[in-house]
């Protein structure tokens, strides 16, 4: 019968450009329905009876597996590998897409500018600090011997640690930015899930919060130090006043008391000759 599949003449001249019949190569067999195309399951055995459809086809492991269009970017993974979770527009970040972790390349150049920047320059403060505190000897640490200088060393040090933390953060996420510069998307779930990821954060986490910790004592210290300028032109300014409002009763009291002085030359009686004397 003509276009049921079967090739009964010898050229297939009976299943040659049948409507109703898909074919899977560009030769006149293998076919099958047209009923079968696009029915998300492969019919054909290399699969083109599913190519050029409306779903999304997954390429897992080998073999082909496909979902509706609407399960791409719906937050679940429905392809064993991911990948409907990867294409354009899935991530929603402000610093990643599907390819790159760190999608701008300028923010990635000031990641590793800042990072090493912190890293090198920290780690030697906390050196010098570190080699002023065991040679108490030292003409510069002689100079230095006040508690108010030991205090604000001691704050510069934990700063430093602190940002010595957040410098090899940042430069481990710069370094594992620029391995993932293609396929970020891919990897992202495990990476997220491991155990590198996880002590990265920690760092993170310690050095940040030991940051804002010892930035409230040095605030707090300038708060102490502001309050005190402060307070002492206060009471400054409060003796002033009292000088000033205390001018006029101190002036009548020494005029009260030197009466000669503020009411003039004083005029004297003439003493005149007793009459008759
Ligand atoms: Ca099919
Ligand atoms: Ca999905």
């Amino acid at each position: 019968m003509l276009c049921d599949g079967t090739s009964i003449c010898d050229n297939h001249t009976d299943e040659r450009g049948c409507s109703t019949r898909f074919y899977c190569t560009d030769k006149p067999t293998p076919n099958i329905p047209i009923e079968k195309k696009c029915n998300m399951q492969a019919d054909c055995d290399n699969g083109a009876d599913e190519e050029e459809c409306s779903h999304f086809t997954c390429k897992d492991e080998g073999t082909l597996h496909y979902i509706s269009r609407d399960a791409v970017c719906d937050g679940i993974e429905d392809c064993k590998s991911g990948i409907d979770e990867c294409q354009p527009g899935c991530v929603d970040s402000a610093f990643s897409d599907e390819k790159s972790m760190i999608t701008s390349k300028a923010i990635l150049t000031l990641s590793w500018i800042i990072s090493l920047g912190a890293m090198i320059g920290c780690t030697a403060v906390i050196v010098i600090t570190i080699r002023a505190a065991i040679t108490p000897l030292m003409p510069d640490n002689l100079a230095s011997t006040s508690t108010r200088t030991k205090v604000v060393s001691r704050l510069i040090f934990s700063l430093s640690i602190s940002d010595l933390l957040v410098g090899i953060y940042a430069f481990s996420i710069s370094i594992k930015a620029s391995q993932t510069d293609t396929d970020y998307c891919q990897v992202d779930r495990e990476w997220r899930s491991s155990s590198t990821c996880s002590t990265l954060g920690a760092i993170m986490i310690i050095g940040s919060e030991q940051s804002v910790f010892t930035m409230v004592i040095i605030a707090s210290q300038r708060l102490y130090s502001v309050t005190r300028f402060v307070m002492f032109f206060f009471q400054k300014g409060i003796l002033l006043l009292r000088v000033l409002t205390n001018v006029p009763s101190n002036f009548s009291r020494v005029c009260a008391n030197t009466p000669t002085h503020c009411a003039g030359p004083r005029t004297t009686v003439p003493n005149h000759p007793p009459i008759g004397g």
